[in-house]
């Protein structure tokens, strides 16, 4: 079994300058953070509009130290293909290309170019971190922005769609590695893009990233409602390796013990507050259904 990573040997190196444009509290700054100490100093970064542009902000200032490619919309996967060939055209083997975009440049704008990546088997990594709504406009309704949630393309009774499950998608390409992590893990997360380094062809980690300004709840609960979506089952850590699906981390540890209730996640975020109990009530019969399938009794 692999050494996992500690605080301990957590790399020293700082690859984001403190200080930058990221509201208080967002779990971006925790993702990108930990992120780039994974990738190292040899990586070449695309990212199409989101947070994370404003985040990184613009040279002279930008808040990296990572060459990177701001490109349009729909082109991440696209253009990251493009540097691709020109490193190997350069005959450089060993920079790694690294996508990274929202979950609306991933699920929806982005998906046809990431498709098409994956089916051609590019040797990137597609990062999306899921924030689960269009944050840097303004909070409109994403693919992934789950039922119920309150956004301001959906002001009423909440997105009447369920959660597009992308690391499903992806992993229906066949691609050798897909991951999920979360913002409240960091540490896992990290291994996860460590891992992905290592392995040859596209690699795609999914990343749920609790967002105080657009989800409703204090900045400094950023990782306690990280956990609470994983420890009551709602988002699970795991790892699909050479087409075999296994739980990691946090969610491994569920296994056999009892969740917490999923309704103290929804309760803990003002996004949630059309939900009723009845809604309530079905999202915790799914999520009971389904850690049944993970865990069938002996
Ligand atoms: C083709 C196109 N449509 C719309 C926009 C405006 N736009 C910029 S960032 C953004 C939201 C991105 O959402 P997401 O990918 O989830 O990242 P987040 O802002 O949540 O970090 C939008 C709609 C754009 N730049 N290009
Ligand atoms: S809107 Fe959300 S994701 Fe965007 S910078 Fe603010 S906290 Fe981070
Ligand atoms: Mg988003």
């Amino acid at each position: 079994m692999t050494e996992k990573t500690t605080i301990l040997n957590l790399p020293e190196d700082e690859l984001v300058h403190p200080g930058n444009r990221a509201c208080a509290g967002c779990g971006l700054s925790i993702v990108y953070r930990i992120g780039l100490k994974a990738l190292g100093r040899n990586t070449i970064l695309v990212v199409p509009p989101s947070c994370l542009t404003v985040l990184q902000g613009l040279y002279p200032i930008a808040a990296t130290q990572l060459p990177c490619l701001n490109v349009t919309f729909a082109s991440t996967a696209a253009a990251a293909t493009g540097v691709l060939g020109a490193l190997r055209a350069l005959k450089n083997k060993d920079t790694t290309v690294a996508a990274w975009a929202g979950d609306g440049g991933t699920s929806d704008i982005g998906l046809q170019a990431l498709s098409g990546a994956c089916e051609r088997g590019e040797d990137l990594i597609f990062i999306c971190y899921d924030n689960e709504a269009y944050m840097n406009t303004g909070v409109q309704r994403s693919g992934t922005t789950p039922q119920g949630v309150i956004t301001t393309t959906t002001p009423f009774s909440g997105k009447a769609q369920i959660k597009k499950d992308v690391p499903a998608i992806i992993a229906a390409h066949g691609i050798d590695y897909v991951a999920t992590a979360s913002a409240a893990y960091p540490l896992d997360l990290y291994d996860k893009i460590v891992k992905a380094k290592t392995i040859k062809g596209p690699k795609y980690i999914h990343v749920h990233t609790p967002c105080p300004a657009g989800w409703g709840f204090e900045p400094r609960y950023t990782v306690k409602l990280g956990k609470m979506a994983v420890e009551s089952g709602l988002f699970d850590l795991y790892e699909i390796e050479n087409h075999t699906f296994r739980l990691t981390g946090a969610s491994e540890k569920l296994l056999g013990k009892k969740r917490k209730p999923v309704a103290d996640y929804f309760k803990a975020q003002a996004r949630f507050r059309a939900l009723d109990d009845a809604k309530i009530a079905a999202v915790q019969q799914e999520i009971d259904e389904k850690w049944a399938a993970y865990s069938p009794p002996a």
